[in-house]
């Protein structure tokens, strides 16, 4: 009886709690901030409460029969067989709650494809571990990977401690923009293996799968900050490939956008200007840090066996066009991806000075971002 008491009671401070912390902790899902994902949270409500009152009914009876009809009572089975009242009742009233459910699901999922009349698209690829989001006609793409804290922090061996990076494994360098109130059209790919893009605020998820292109299309009702993953195991490095999505006020987007467009250019510009070493390194190692450093290693020494060290590597440390070719073009068969389309050709150039000038090397030449703008 004692165990029985502390058991409610157990359950009591649960329920207390899980009241309390509802706000990271709920046990429903969220309701999120979209029409679509209110539909669907609703439609999940909905569904959830039939199967609730089937259950009641169901176990009821069973429940009831087994109590008011036990045999010490002396209750005698009924005989009967090939009913056909009650093989009518168990057909005909599955049926109809089948039906009545399907109907406004696919309501749901109908407006959950139409991305019809929509104000803008956005191109989203997958690849091994980070996002590439694109501008439709706006000249606007860029790349989005797990944020350097996030990434330092998840090394064997770091010594920086999880628990003290704000939104651990949930941040990234250049999170998506996205105007508030605007219906914007997903296009999703993926350039190596499948992946999902996926963020529960928005009420759905789907695949991005190279080779075809998946649609769908969000219209988000307040500005913030909404935080997602990649839902579909994509290799080693799934679960460090983290999506946000930041939501402004039309002006706001407005004027980030038209940055964006200035940084472009004036990366163009920089392209053409030849840059001083030292600043190349510095870039270079920013570069590194967030495309190389899961394989080749903080320091350069790679993990043996599986991914070469660049420190003393006779590709980084001999003929430079070879280096600049395995950069740019990878090699083929390889996990070495060719970051030719990845990179701008001033990071291209960064990150192969810094190779060769750093994480122990001391070859003393340097790449300028023209020379790889001719090779592209
Ligand atoms: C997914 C893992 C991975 C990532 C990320 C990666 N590499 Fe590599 N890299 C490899 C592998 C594997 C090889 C060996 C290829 C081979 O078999 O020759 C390699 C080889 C190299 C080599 C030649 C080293 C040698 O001595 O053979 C250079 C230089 C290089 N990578 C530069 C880079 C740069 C620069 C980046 C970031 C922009 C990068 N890598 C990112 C896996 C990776
Ligand atoms: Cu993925």
């Amino acid at each position: 009886m004692n165990k029985l008491k502390q058991l409610f009671a157990g359950g009591a401070v649960l329920t207390f709690m899980s009241g309390v912390a509802h706000a990271e902790y709920g046990l429903n899902m969220p309701v999120g901030v979209t029409e679509t994902s209110r539909q669907v949270y609703d439609l999940h409500m909905l569904i959830l409460w039939v199967c609730v009152a089937i259950g009641v009914v169901v176990f009821g009876a069973m429940v009831y029969s087994m109590i008011y009809h036990r045999k010490s009572r002396g209750a005698v089975a009924a005989q009967f067989h090939e009913s056909m009242t009650a093989e009518l009742v168990w057909t005909v009233i599955p049926f109809v709650i089948l039906v009545v459910m399907a109907i406004p699901a696919t309501t749901v999922l109908i407006d959950m494809h139409d991305t019809s009349e929509a104000d803008m698209t956005v191109k989203v690829t997958g690849y091994q571990w980070k996002w590439g989001y694109e501008y439709i006609g706006e000249d606007v793409a860029f790349f989005s990977s797990l944020d350097a804290k996030s990434n330092e922090a998840r090394q064997v061996g770091s010594d920086i401690d999880p628990a003290t990076v704000e939104n651990y494994l949930l941040d990234v360098d250049h999170p998506l923009v996205l105007p508030v109130g605007k219906k914007v059209r997903i296009l999703l790919t993926a350039a190596d293996v499948i992946h999902a893009w996926w963020v529960p605020d928005f009420g759905w998820k789907k695949d991005a799968i190279p080779g075809f292109i998946n649609e769908a299309w969000v219209r988000v009702d307040e500005p913030g900050v909404y935080r997602g993953q990649c839902a579909e195991l994509c290799g080693r490095d799934h679960g460090f490939m983290p999506i946000v999505v930041v939501v402004k006020s039309v002006e706001d987007y407005e004027a980030w956008l038209a940055e964006q467009k200035g940084a472009a250019a004036s990366a163009k510009l920089a392209a053409i200007e030849d840059l001083d070493p030292r600043e190349l390194k510095q870039k270079g190692k920013k570069v590194y840090r967030a495309n190389c450093v899961a394989c080749h290693q903080k320091k350069g020494e790679g993990i043996p066996g599986v991914f070469p060290a660049i420190t003393g590597s006779a590709i980084a440390t001999g003929d430079i066009n070879s280096h600049i070719n395995m950069v740019m073009n990878g090699k083929i068969g390889t996990a070495m991806a060719g970051f030719k389309d990845q990179l701008s050709d001033v990071e291209l150039a960064a990150v192969i000075t810094y190779q060769r000038n750093s994480l122990g090397n001391k070859v003393g030449d340097a790449v300028q971002p023209a020379q790889i703008a001719a090779l592209r």
